[in-house]
This record gives structure tokens, sequence and C-alpha cells, in this order.
């Protein structure tokens, strides 16, 4: 009814707080949100029912101590007929987060193999209940760039830009915290420098269509962006540092300082390398702060496949509570890594130790 249409709406604090939220210093944002199809791709074999994936989605949300390194999780739309499961989540203080795109396809014939992404026609209408029946804080629209010899092109950069910030509009309208994922994938045999200047356009381009809508509060929205590292199947590797150093040189020639913060996906890397690299980040955004120069906004994480990938094997081989632990621990890690900080510090491992024994507890 409109009472109960309106107590999350009344309840839900004003979006910059909820960006705020989502940053907090020891806690990052789990992806959740595969679509059916991509879930599927990570079940090694296994049928990809709907039974299954509500039954993976109900262990995440109801893990307990998930609140200690998690602020919020993203969910695909079909979670969210799990009423009891995302009571609990919000209950224990993780914010609630819906996927709003409906994936990818192709440009047209003169942009080959490139795509850009579905779900603005209605979104207006279609965004409002997520938050007010459901007490979503916030949202995501992924689009994706191929980096290649004519790739990202000017016209994929314009298109999918323009549709990032009308998406953010509508978020921010709906009352849901935008989070805009334009990924530069990681997929081909590019170099660093090649992701650097594909990512550069990118992310300008995205920045200024956001400018020049003019009605999206640039303060209450998070970017979620690949780290710029070589192409997965390029014959030269980079350092943690080095991905470090053109990660943050993209990010301070493009983002504007208003943004709050700035969250990495995990793009394929492993859990560990996507930690190392998210470490080297959080060490230069400590040596800047004390060296008096802090960045800008916030950095953090918000990985899928670097947060569940071997909670997910753990779980397929029918072990919850070595699946609870698994993801558990990166967080923990992540959480560590965010702000600089190794696992190997002893105040680190102690606290990883304790995470888990805390949810070994718990189970
Ligand atoms: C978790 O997967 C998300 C949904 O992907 P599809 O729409 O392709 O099913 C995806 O947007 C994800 O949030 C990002 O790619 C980050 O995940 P990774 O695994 O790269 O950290």
């Amino acid at each position: 009814d409109a009472r109960g249409r309106g107590r999350y709406a009344a309840a839900m604090p004003a979006l910059r707080t909820v960006a705020a939220q989502l940053l907090h210093p020891e806690k990052g944002i789990l992806a959740a949100d595969e679509s059916p199809k991509t879930f599927g791709a990570r079940l090694a074999g296994h049928p990809n029912k709907p039974s299954l994936r509500q039954t993976w989605r109900h262990i995440l949300l109801t893990m307990p101590g998930l609140e200690a390194h998690i602020s919020g999780v993203i969910l695909h739309e079909e979670t969210f007929a799990q009423a009891a499961d995302l009571a609990a989540a919000r209950a224990a203080g993780v914010l609630l987060g819906i996927k709003l795109d409906n994936g990818t396809a192709p440009m047209g014939p003169k942009q080959a193999g490139e795509l850009h992404t579905r779900g603005l026609e209605g979104l207006a209408s279609r965004c409002a209940p997520f938050h007010t029946q459901h007490g979503a804080a916030f949202a995501k629209w992924r689009a994706v760039f191929r980096v290649g010899p004519h790739t990202p092109s000017k016209a994929a950069i314009r298109r999918n830009a323009k549709d990032l910030a009308s998406y953010a509009a509508a978020a921010q309208k709906c009352g849901l915290v935008p989070i805009i994922e334009p990924e530069v994938l990681a997929d081909g045999d590019h170099d660093l420098s090649r992701a650097t200047n594909a990512s550069v356009r990118v992310l300008r381009g995205v920045f200024r269509a956001l400018k020049k809508r003019g009605d999206v509060d640039v303060g209450a929205v998070l970017l979620k962006a690949a780290m710029v590292t070589p192409g997965s199947s390029s014959a030269v590797a980079a350092t943690p540092e080095q991905v470090a150093n053109a990660t943050l040189r993209v990010l301070l020639g493009t983002v504007p300082r208003a943004l709050p913060g700035v969250v990495f996906l995990s793009g394929g890397q492993s859990e560990e390398l996507a930690t190392t690299h998210l470490e080297a980040l959080g060490r230069l955004a400590a040596e800047r702060r004390a060296a008096g120069k802090p960045l800008p906004w916030a950095l953090s994480f918000s990985f899928g496949r670097a947060l569940q990938a071997s909670a997910m094997k753990q779980w397929l081989a029918g072990d919850v509570p070595a699946a609870q632990q698994a993801l558990l621990g990166r967080a923990a890690a992540n959480a560590l890594a965010q702000q600089g900080r190794a696992p190997q510090d002893p105040a680190a491992a102690a606290a990883a130790a304790a995470a888990a024994a805390a949810a070994a507890a718990a189970v």
C-alpha cells in the first residue's frame, strides 16, 4: 500500500549519506548481480537452476559477519523475490543495490564488435519500486568497452556515456545512488599504454556526458572502474606498482573532485592479484595522504569474481562453512588492501583470523 511504499523512502538517508556509507574505509561492495547466463558460467558444469542461484544468494545475504567488511551487495532483479534474505542483510546494516541494466547488445554494423547497454526504456518507472518497496539504496549500470586498434570508437564512447548519464539521473530521481560502471575490458593483447589511453578516453566521455546533462549530483555517484592493466593475453606484464600508478594517473586526469568514491571491479583477475593491485593503490593513496596531497575521492572495491570464486568452489563442493570463511576472508583482505595494508601484517593477520573464527563460531 501507499504507506508501505513510503516507508523505505522516508527511512532512507539522503543520497550523499548512502554514498558515504558504501565507502566505509574498512568495507567494500560485493557484486553478486550476475545475470542467469553469467551465473551459469561460474557453475563449473552444475545445472544452472533458479533454485541454485537462489540458494547461493541466500548464503551470501544471510552470512554471519558479512557486514564487517561489506557495505553493500549488488543484486540481480531476480534476488528481489527473496524478501526474507533481503531483510536479513538490511537488518545487519548491509545496503542493497539493484543492477538496472539489461545487458548488452551490438552497436551496429559501423561499430563491429562494440556493444551498448540496454535498459533505458521505462527505467524511470522500473527503478522506483526497488527503492520504495524493497529498500534498495543504490543501483548499478554496466557498459563495456573493448580495447583494440580502432576501439573503443568515438561512437561507442558517446553512446554509452550518454546512456550511463541518463541512467544516473533516473536512479537519483528514484532515490537510488547510481554506481556507473564503464568497464574497459581486459580481454586482448594490448599493452599498458593502450589500456591507459582507452581508459582516459572512456572516463572523459562519461564525465563529460554527466556534466552536459546538468541534473546529476556527482556528489552522490560512485564510479566502478577497471584497474588499468595490460590486456589479459598481453606478452608484457606490469608490476602491481605500474598498474597502480597507471590507474591513479588515469583517474586523476578524468574523475571530478566532487565524486565521493571510485570502486574497482576485478575483471577476471585472480582473487590474489586483484587484492595485490588494490593494496598497491591503497599504498599510493596513503603515501599521498602522508605527503599532504590526499586523493579527492575514496578508493574501494566492488569485486564479483575476486570475492566469490573460492567461496563458490567450496559451496559447490558441499562445504558451506568453508564457503563463508572464504568470502569473509577475501572481504577482510581487500578491506586492508584498500588502506594499503598487506594481509601479512601481524595486525592484518590477527584481524583475518578473528573474522574466520567468528564465521566458524556462527555456523
Ligand atoms: C557480477 O557480475 C555483474 C553482472 O554481470 P552480467 O551483467 O554480465 O551478468 C558485473 O557487472 C560485475 O559487477 C562487474 O563486471 C564486476 O565483476 P568482476 O567479477 O569483474 O569483479
